[in-house]
Protein backbone atom coordinates (compact mmCIF):
# COMPACT_ATOMS: atom_id res chain seq x y z
CA UNK A 1 0.00 0.00 0.00
CA UNK A 2 1.32 3.60 -0.79
CA UNK A 3 1.54 6.42 1.46
CA UNK A 4 -0.73 8.01 -0.09
CA UNK A 5 -3.47 5.41 0.51
CA UNK A 6 -2.23 5.34 3.93
CA UNK A 7 -2.85 8.59 4.79
CA UNK A 8 -6.16 8.22 3.01
CA UNK A 9 -7.19 5.48 5.30
CA UNK A 10 -6.00 7.44 8.50
CA UNK A 11 -8.27 10.13 7.17
CA UNK A 12 -11.10 8.49 6.83
CA UNK A 13 -10.92 6.31 9.87
CA UNK A 14 -10.60 9.26 12.18
CA UNK A 15 -13.38 11.99 10.45
CA UNK A 16 -15.47 9.51 8.57
CA UNK A 17 -14.76 11.60 5.17
CA UNK A 18 -12.54 11.79 2.37
CA UNK A 19 -10.03 14.01 2.02
CA UNK A 20 -10.13 16.40 -0.70
CA UNK A 21 -6.02 16.43 -1.51
CA UNK A 22 -2.75 15.30 -0.40
CA UNK A 23 0.56 16.74 0.04
CA UNK A 24 3.97 14.89 0.41
CA UNK A 25 7.03 16.03 2.00
CA UNK A 26 10.45 14.38 2.08
CA UNK A 27 13.05 13.65 5.07
CA UNK A 28 16.39 15.06 4.39
CA UNK A 29 20.11 13.34 4.47
CA UNK A 30 22.85 16.15 4.38
CA UNK A 31 25.58 15.30 2.58
CA UNK A 32 28.03 17.43 4.16
CA UNK A 33 27.63 21.33 6.24
CA UNK A 34 26.53 20.32 10.09
CA UNK A 35 25.77 23.19 12.51
CA UNK A 36 26.87 25.59 9.59
CA UNK A 37 23.16 26.41 9.03
CA UNK A 38 22.04 29.08 12.32
CA UNK A 39 25.86 30.54 11.44
CA UNK A 40 24.68 31.44 8.00
CA UNK A 41 27.11 29.18 6.40
CA UNK A 42 26.63 26.29 3.55
CA UNK A 43 24.87 23.37 3.88
CA UNK A 44 24.63 20.20 1.04
CA UNK A 45 21.56 18.28 2.43
CA UNK A 46 18.95 16.76 -0.47
CA UNK A 47 15.64 15.14 0.27
CA UNK A 48 14.88 11.60 0.34
CA UNK A 49 12.66 8.94 -0.92
CA UNK A 50 11.31 8.26 2.87
CA UNK A 51 8.42 10.98 3.52
CA UNK A 52 5.64 12.30 5.55
CA UNK A 53 1.91 12.12 3.33
CA UNK A 54 -0.38 14.87 5.02
CA UNK A 55 -4.63 13.94 3.87
CA UNK A 56 -6.33 16.79 4.30
CA UNK A 57 -9.71 18.56 3.89
CA UNK A 58 -11.14 22.43 4.35
CA UNK A 59 -13.40 22.66 7.33
CA UNK A 60 -16.31 25.60 7.12
CA UNK A 61 -15.62 26.63 10.57
CA UNK A 62 -12.38 27.39 12.82
CA UNK A 63 -12.18 23.89 13.94
CA UNK A 64 -9.13 22.21 13.20
CA UNK A 65 -8.87 18.00 13.72
CA UNK A 66 -5.46 16.16 13.66
CA UNK A 67 -5.24 12.34 13.18
CA UNK A 68 -1.85 10.26 12.34
CA UNK A 69 -1.15 6.46 12.61
CA UNK A 70 2.12 6.76 14.83
CA UNK A 71 0.01 8.72 17.47
CA UNK A 72 -3.70 7.27 18.88
CA UNK A 73 -6.83 9.34 18.73
CA UNK A 74 -8.07 12.61 16.88
CA UNK A 75 -6.25 16.47 18.43
CA UNK A 76 -8.72 18.89 18.05
CA UNK A 77 -8.12 22.62 17.99
CA UNK A 78 -8.83 25.96 16.19
CA UNK A 79 -7.01 28.28 14.64
CA UNK A 80 -7.31 30.65 18.24
CA UNK A 81 -5.63 28.40 19.77
CA UNK A 82 -2.34 27.57 17.82
CA UNK A 83 0.61 28.67 19.37
CA UNK A 84 0.64 26.46 23.04
CA UNK A 85 0.12 23.00 20.93
CA UNK A 86 2.35 20.09 22.29
CA UNK A 87 3.89 16.66 21.54
CA UNK A 88 3.46 15.92 17.54
CA UNK A 89 0.71 18.35 16.54
CA UNK A 90 3.01 20.74 17.63
CA UNK A 91 4.14 20.27 14.17
CA UNK A 92 1.41 20.91 11.99
CA UNK A 93 -0.87 23.23 14.30
CA UNK A 94 2.47 25.15 14.62
CA UNK A 95 2.77 25.58 10.91
CA UNK A 96 -0.56 27.10 10.56
CA UNK A 97 0.37 29.21 13.77
CA UNK A 98 4.06 30.58 12.01
CA UNK A 99 1.35 30.90 8.05
CA UNK A 100 0.78 33.97 10.27
CA UNK A 101 3.45 35.68 10.73
CA UNK A 102 4.27 35.09 6.56
CA UNK A 103 0.64 36.61 5.36
CA UNK A 104 -1.87 34.48 6.39
CA UNK A 105 -4.69 35.72 7.82
CA UNK A 106 -5.66 33.99 10.49
CA UNK A 107 -8.72 35.88 11.72
CA UNK A 108 -10.22 34.93 8.10
CA UNK A 109 -9.04 31.63 7.66
CA UNK A 110 -11.24 28.08 7.83
CA UNK A 111 -10.11 25.17 9.59
CA UNK A 112 -9.29 21.65 8.70
CA UNK A 113 -8.44 18.01 8.88
CA UNK A 114 -5.46 16.48 8.48
CA UNK A 115 -4.33 12.70 8.81
CA UNK A 116 -0.45 12.42 8.75
CA UNK A 117 1.21 9.38 7.74
CA UNK A 118 5.32 8.66 7.55
CA UNK A 119 7.72 6.51 7.02
CA UNK A 120 10.66 9.04 7.94
CA UNK A 121 11.92 7.31 11.17
CA UNK A 122 11.54 9.31 13.86
CA UNK A 123 14.52 10.68 16.08
CA UNK A 124 16.64 9.16 13.26
CA UNK A 125 18.54 12.36 12.13
CA UNK A 126 16.99 12.47 8.92
CA UNK A 127 14.08 15.88 9.94
CA UNK A 128 10.93 13.68 10.05
CA UNK A 129 9.79 17.16 11.60
CA UNK A 130 10.83 18.63 8.03
CA UNK A 131 9.06 16.09 6.13
CA UNK A 132 5.72 16.72 8.22
CA UNK A 133 5.86 20.34 8.46
CA UNK A 134 6.73 20.82 4.68
CA UNK A 135 3.68 18.40 3.60
CA UNK A 136 1.42 20.67 6.18
CA UNK A 137 2.51 24.04 4.89
CA UNK A 138 1.81 23.19 1.36
CA UNK A 139 -1.37 21.42 2.39
CA UNK A 140 -2.16 25.23 3.91
CA UNK A 141 -0.83 26.75 1.22
CA UNK A 142 -3.09 25.39 -1.05
CA UNK A 143 -6.27 25.20 1.14
CA UNK A 144 -5.62 28.60 2.22
CA UNK A 145 -5.03 29.98 -1.61
CA UNK A 146 -1.97 31.53 -0.16
CA UNK A 147 0.46 30.91 -3.53
CA UNK A 148 3.68 31.57 -1.05
CA UNK A 149 7.15 30.68 -2.80
CA UNK A 150 9.52 27.72 -1.28
CA UNK A 151 11.81 29.67 0.27
CA UNK A 152 9.19 31.45 2.17
CA UNK A 153 7.63 27.73 3.29
CA UNK A 154 11.00 27.01 4.41
CA UNK A 155 11.01 29.96 6.52
CA UNK A 156 7.54 29.06 7.94
CA UNK A 157 8.43 25.37 8.62
CA UNK A 158 11.69 26.80 10.84
CA UNK A 159 10.06 29.43 12.57
CA UNK A 160 6.95 26.68 13.85
CA UNK A 161 9.93 24.42 15.24
CA UNK A 162 11.88 27.72 16.52
CA UNK A 163 8.71 29.10 18.47
CA UNK A 164 5.72 26.51 18.39
CA UNK A 165 8.40 23.14 19.04
CA UNK A 166 10.81 25.25 20.89
CA UNK A 167 13.72 23.71 19.32
CA UNK A 168 16.49 26.64 17.85
CA UNK A 169 16.91 24.76 14.52
CA UNK A 170 18.41 26.38 11.18
CA UNK A 171 16.64 26.75 8.24
CA UNK A 172 18.68 23.74 6.69
CA UNK A 173 16.14 20.48 7.28
CA UNK A 174 12.88 22.81 5.52
CA UNK A 175 15.13 23.53 2.64
CA UNK A 176 16.36 20.23 1.35
CA UNK A 177 12.41 18.90 1.75
CA UNK A 178 11.12 21.45 -0.04
CA UNK A 179 13.80 22.58 -2.80
CA UNK A 180 15.24 18.73 -3.35
CA UNK A 181 15.68 18.18 -6.83
CA UNK A 182 15.81 14.48 -8.08
CA UNK A 183 19.70 13.14 -7.88
CA UNK A 184 20.50 16.28 -6.88
CA UNK A 185 21.84 18.11 -3.57
CA UNK A 186 20.74 21.10 -2.84
CA UNK A 187 23.73 23.88 -2.31
CA UNK A 188 21.85 26.17 -0.42
CA UNK A 189 23.81 30.14 1.53
CA UNK A 190 21.87 30.07 4.35
CA UNK A 191 22.87 33.74 4.62
CA UNK A 192 21.24 34.98 1.59
CA UNK A 193 18.89 31.97 0.51
CA UNK A 194 20.21 31.41 -2.92
CA UNK A 195 19.63 27.54 -3.23
CA UNK A 196 21.37 25.70 -6.44
CA UNK A 197 20.80 22.18 -7.12
CA UNK A 198 24.19 20.01 -7.48
CA UNK A 199 24.22 16.49 -9.51
CA UNK A 200 25.31 13.91 -7.54
CA UNK A 201 25.93 11.64 -10.28
CA UNK A 202 25.86 8.47 -8.12
CA UNK A 203 24.67 5.47 -10.74
CA UNK A 204 26.92 7.02 -13.39
CA UNK A 205 29.78 6.21 -11.04
CA UNK A 206 28.36 3.16 -9.42
CA UNK A 207 27.56 4.44 -6.16
CA UNK A 208 25.23 4.88 -3.29
CA UNK A 209 24.42 6.45 0.16
CA UNK A 210 23.62 4.20 2.52
CA UNK A 211 22.00 5.30 6.12
CA UNK A 212 22.98 3.67 9.16
CA UNK A 213 20.19 4.37 11.84
CA UNK A 214 22.07 4.02 15.80
CA UNK A 215 18.41 3.85 17.04
CA UNK A 216 20.68 6.22 19.68
CA UNK A 217 17.58 8.78 19.78
CA UNK A 218 17.69 12.86 20.32
CA UNK A 219 15.95 15.40 20.58
CA UNK A 220 16.69 19.31 19.77
CA UNK A 221 14.45 21.31 21.56
CA UNK A 222 16.72 19.87 24.58
CA UNK A 223 20.33 19.79 25.68
CA UNK A 224 23.42 19.88 23.13
CA UNK A 225 22.11 21.84 20.36
CA UNK A 226 21.37 24.62 21.72
CA UNK A 227 24.41 24.52 23.91
CA UNK A 228 26.17 24.12 20.73
CA UNK A 229 24.52 27.07 19.07
CA UNK A 230 25.02 29.16 21.95
CA UNK A 231 28.87 28.32 21.73
CA UNK A 232 28.63 29.61 18.16
CA UNK A 233 26.96 33.08 19.21
CA UNK A 234 29.61 33.24 22.17
CA UNK A 235 32.69 32.32 19.44
CA UNK A 236 31.07 35.16 17.02
CA UNK A 237 30.20 37.84 19.72
CA UNK A 238 34.03 37.71 20.81
CA UNK A 239 35.47 38.15 17.31
CA UNK A 240 33.37 40.54 16.45
CA UNK A 241 31.31 39.32 14.27
CA UNK A 242 27.52 39.17 13.21
CA UNK A 243 27.64 35.18 12.60
CA UNK A 244 30.49 32.88 11.90
CA UNK A 245 29.88 33.24 8.55
CA UNK A 246 32.05 36.35 8.57
CA UNK A 247 34.91 33.85 10.06
CA UNK A 248 37.03 32.27 7.61
CA UNK A 249 39.84 29.82 7.51
CA UNK A 250 42.82 32.43 7.93
CA UNK A 251 41.01 33.93 11.20
CA UNK A 252 41.43 30.62 12.96
CA UNK A 253 44.98 31.65 14.44
CA UNK A 254 43.46 35.20 15.88
CA UNK A 255 40.38 33.09 16.83
CA UNK A 256 42.75 30.50 19.00
CA UNK A 257 44.32 33.23 20.78
CA UNK A 258 41.16 35.13 21.99
CA UNK A 259 38.95 32.10 22.65
CA UNK A 260 38.75 29.53 25.19
CA UNK A 261 39.66 25.94 24.03
CA UNK A 262 35.90 24.82 24.04
CA UNK A 263 34.24 27.97 22.18
CA UNK A 264 37.74 27.92 20.07
CA UNK A 265 37.37 24.19 18.70
CA UNK A 266 33.21 24.58 18.01
CA UNK A 267 34.44 27.47 16.06
CA UNK A 268 36.84 25.26 14.12
CA UNK A 269 34.88 23.15 13.01
CA UNK A 270 31.94 25.12 11.80
CA UNK A 271 34.84 27.27 10.10
CA UNK A 272 36.21 24.20 8.22
CA UNK A 273 33.30 22.72 7.35
CA UNK A 274 32.16 25.57 5.60
CA UNK A 275 35.06 25.31 3.57
CA UNK A 276 35.02 21.87 3.26
CA UNK A 277 30.86 22.46 1.45
CA UNK A 278 32.46 24.40 -1.12
CA UNK A 279 34.82 21.96 -1.86
CA UNK A 280 32.36 19.25 -1.67
CA UNK A 281 30.74 21.45 -4.44
CA UNK A 282 33.45 22.28 -6.38
CA UNK A 283 34.54 18.46 -6.27
CA UNK A 284 31.45 17.21 -7.61
CA UNK A 285 31.42 19.52 -10.66
CA UNK A 286 34.81 19.01 -11.48
CA UNK A 287 35.45 15.34 -10.41
CA UNK A 288 32.12 14.00 -9.41
CA UNK A 289 31.35 12.16 -6.24
CA UNK A 290 34.01 9.55 -6.38
CA UNK A 291 36.12 11.80 -5.40
CA UNK A 292 34.69 13.63 -2.24
CA UNK A 293 35.50 10.70 0.47
CA UNK A 294 38.07 12.64 2.17
CA UNK A 295 36.03 15.68 2.84
CA UNK A 296 32.94 13.32 4.51
CA UNK A 297 35.90 11.55 6.66
CA UNK A 298 37.34 15.15 7.88
CA UNK A 299 33.55 16.25 8.57
CA UNK A 300 32.87 13.40 10.76
CA UNK A 301 36.28 14.01 12.51
CA UNK A 302 35.28 17.84 12.94
CA UNK A 303 32.30 17.00 14.60
CA UNK A 304 33.79 14.38 16.39
CA UNK A 305 36.83 15.72 17.91
CA UNK A 306 35.96 19.48 17.47
CA UNK A 307 31.85 19.94 18.15
CA UNK A 308 31.44 17.04 19.76
CA UNK A 309 28.07 15.51 18.96
CA UNK A 310 29.25 12.07 17.77
CA UNK A 311 28.14 9.00 19.87
CA UNK A 312 30.02 5.37 20.19
CA UNK A 313 27.61 4.30 17.81
CA UNK A 314 28.13 7.32 15.41
CA UNK A 315 31.76 6.63 15.37
CA UNK A 316 31.58 2.93 14.68
CA UNK A 317 29.29 2.97 11.77
CA UNK A 318 31.64 5.49 10.29
CA UNK A 319 34.92 3.44 10.82
CA UNK A 320 32.91 0.28 10.24
CA UNK A 321 31.83 1.40 6.63
CA UNK A 322 34.71 2.55 5.63
CA UNK A 323 36.91 -0.23 6.27
CA UNK A 324 34.49 -1.93 4.34
CA UNK A 325 34.74 0.34 0.79
CA UNK A 326 32.65 2.96 1.93
CA UNK A 327 34.97 5.94 -0.26
CA UNK A 328 34.05 7.97 2.55
CA UNK A 329 31.29 8.22 5.97
CA UNK A 330 30.05 10.79 8.43
CA UNK A 331 27.28 11.49 10.69
CA UNK A 332 24.31 13.50 9.17
CA UNK A 333 22.18 15.75 10.92
CA UNK A 334 22.39 17.45 14.63
CA UNK A 335 23.99 14.57 16.23
CA UNK A 336 23.94 13.03 19.63
CA UNK A 337 22.60 10.42 18.08
CA UNK A 338 21.12 9.49 14.89
CA UNK A 339 22.42 8.20 11.46
CA UNK A 340 25.53 7.85 9.43
CA UNK A 341 25.35 7.96 5.85
CA UNK A 342 28.30 6.16 3.98
CA UNK A 343 28.84 6.79 0.37
CA UNK A 344 29.48 3.27 -1.21
CA UNK A 345 30.28 1.06 -3.72
CA UNK A 346 27.30 -0.35 -5.22
CA UNK A 347 29.23 -4.08 -5.30
CA UNK A 348 30.45 -3.44 -1.40
CA UNK A 349 27.05 -2.27 0.08
CA UNK A 350 25.87 -5.39 1.26
CA UNK A 351 28.37 -6.80 3.03
CA UNK A 352 29.20 -3.60 4.16
CA UNK A 353 25.97 -3.47 6.21
CA UNK A 354 26.90 -7.17 7.26
CA UNK A 355 29.86 -5.98 8.61
CA UNK A 356 28.45 -3.05 10.37
CA UNK A 357 25.61 -5.26 12.29
CA UNK A 358 28.54 -7.69 13.21
CA UNK A 359 30.45 -4.90 14.52
CA UNK A 360 27.46 -3.02 16.31
CA UNK A 361 27.02 -6.59 18.08
CA UNK A 362 30.13 -7.41 19.00
CA UNK A 363 30.35 -4.00 20.68
CA UNK A 364 26.74 -4.86 22.27
CA UNK A 365 25.02 -2.13 20.53
CA UNK A 366 21.53 -2.25 19.21
CA UNK A 367 21.48 -3.43 15.92
CA UNK A 368 21.20 -0.54 13.38
CA UNK A 369 18.40 -0.18 10.68
CA UNK A 370 20.33 0.12 7.21
CA UNK A 371 19.06 1.52 4.09
CA UNK A 372 19.85 2.76 0.77
CA UNK A 373 18.26 6.75 0.32
CA UNK A 374 18.25 8.00 -2.87
CA UNK A 375 18.11 12.17 -3.91
CA UNK A 376 14.44 13.12 -4.50
CA UNK A 377 12.51 16.04 -5.95
CA UNK A 378 11.00 18.15 -2.96
CA UNK A 379 7.61 18.64 -1.29
CA UNK A 380 4.59 18.28 -3.93
CA UNK A 381 1.31 18.11 -4.01
CA UNK A 382 -0.02 15.10 -4.74
C1 LIG B 1 19.22 19.75 12.78
C2 LIG B 1 18.66 21.14 12.57
F1 LIG B 1 17.30 21.06 12.43
C3 LIG B 1 19.25 21.81 11.34
O1 LIG B 1 18.79 23.13 11.26
C4 LIG B 1 20.77 21.77 11.40
O2 LIG B 1 21.28 22.72 12.30
C5 LIG B 1 21.28 20.37 11.72
O3 LIG B 1 20.64 19.83 12.86
C6 LIG B 1 22.76 20.34 11.94
O4 LIG B 1 23.43 20.63 10.76
O5 LIG B 1 18.84 18.88 11.74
Amino acid sequence: MTSTNVAAEVFAAAFSAEPTGFALGPGRANLIGEHTDYNLGFVLPFAIDRAAVAAFRPRADRQIRLATDFAPGVITSDLDHLEGAGGWSAYPLGVAWALGEFGADLHAATGFDLALHSDVPVGAGLSSSAAIESATVLALDAMWGLGLDRRTLARVGQRAENVVVGAPTGIMDQSASLLGEADSAVFLDCRSLQASAIPLGLDAAGLEILVIDTRVSHAHATGGYATRRAQCEEGARVLGATSLREVGVDDLDRAKSMLNDVVYRRVKHVVTENQRVLDTVATLRTSGPGQIGALLDASHVSMRDDFEISVPELDLAVETAVAAGALGARMTGGGFGGSAIALMPVERARDAQAAIAEAFGRAGFAEPVQFEVRAVAGARLL
